[in-house]
């Protein structure tokens, strides 16, 4: 591969709206009830790989690890993130999108370019005001201009859709290089080196 980057991608949103559960459907197709995956491995990674243009992405999916609980977000977890994927299940869990987490994110990152993306989560459970606040969604999308799905992670429901989206717009985001230079002069001939 000519070109080979890297695509850090974090799910914000209160506790339990599924984002554990939605990254371990995109990464690894399982669903389990109860995510004890949250204990310890708070990153999981899936390529997208374009022959055509010779590119390779690594997309690093990054889990808040319980810190949600406490809605403490600190700037280290979301610097450098290139893709934010806000996910709320129910009004309570929107109004904290608007409220709390896309605000300290646009205050985190300020002028950098990322990737918006508003899922509505668990949509295998049929909400009382479900077509309310759908719109409601949909609205608040366009006003950050975020691209919008609803996803379930057990039912497994626009699942590959999201992460397509996500591979065709990493194509035109300005990346991280992932390429691991053999030697020094390699490294100064491109003027590009893997910082870790
Ligand atoms: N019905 C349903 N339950 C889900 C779905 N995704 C997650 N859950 C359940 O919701 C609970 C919280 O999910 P989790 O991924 O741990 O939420 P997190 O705190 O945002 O990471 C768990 O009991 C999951 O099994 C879904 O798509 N549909
Ligand atoms: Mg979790």
């Amino acid at each position: 591969m000519k070109s080979n980057k890297i695509a850090k991608v974090i799910l914000l949103g209160d506790s339990s709206v599924g984002k554990t559960a939605l990254i371990r459907r995109i990464t690894q197709n399982v669903f389990y009830f109860n995510n004890l995956s949250t204990l310890g491995i708070n990153c999981f990674t899936k390529f997208h790989i374009n022959e055509e243009k010779s590119l390779r992405i690594r997309i690093d999916f990054w889990d808040t690890v319980g810190h949600e609980r406490y809605r403490s977000v600190t700037p280290h977890q979301i610097l450098g993130a290139n893709i934010i994927i806000f996910c709320a299940q129910n009004e309570d869990t929107f109004q904290s999108i608007k409220n709390f987490w896309y605000k300290e994110c646009e205050i985190i990152l300020q002028q950098s370019n990322y990737l918006k993306i508003l899922v509505k989560t668990k949509s295998d459970i049929r909400l009382e005001n479900d077509e309310n606040l759908i719109e409601e969604m949909k609205e608040y999308s366009k006003t950050i201009g975020a691209m919008f799905f609803e996803t379930s992670a057990l039912a497994n429901i626009n699942i590959d859709s999201l992460f397509n989206y996500i591979c065709i717009q990493s194509e035109s985001l300005n990346l991280k290089d992932d390429t691991i230079y053999l030697n020094r002069k390699e490294k100064e001939g491109k003027g590009k080196g893997r910082k870790c």
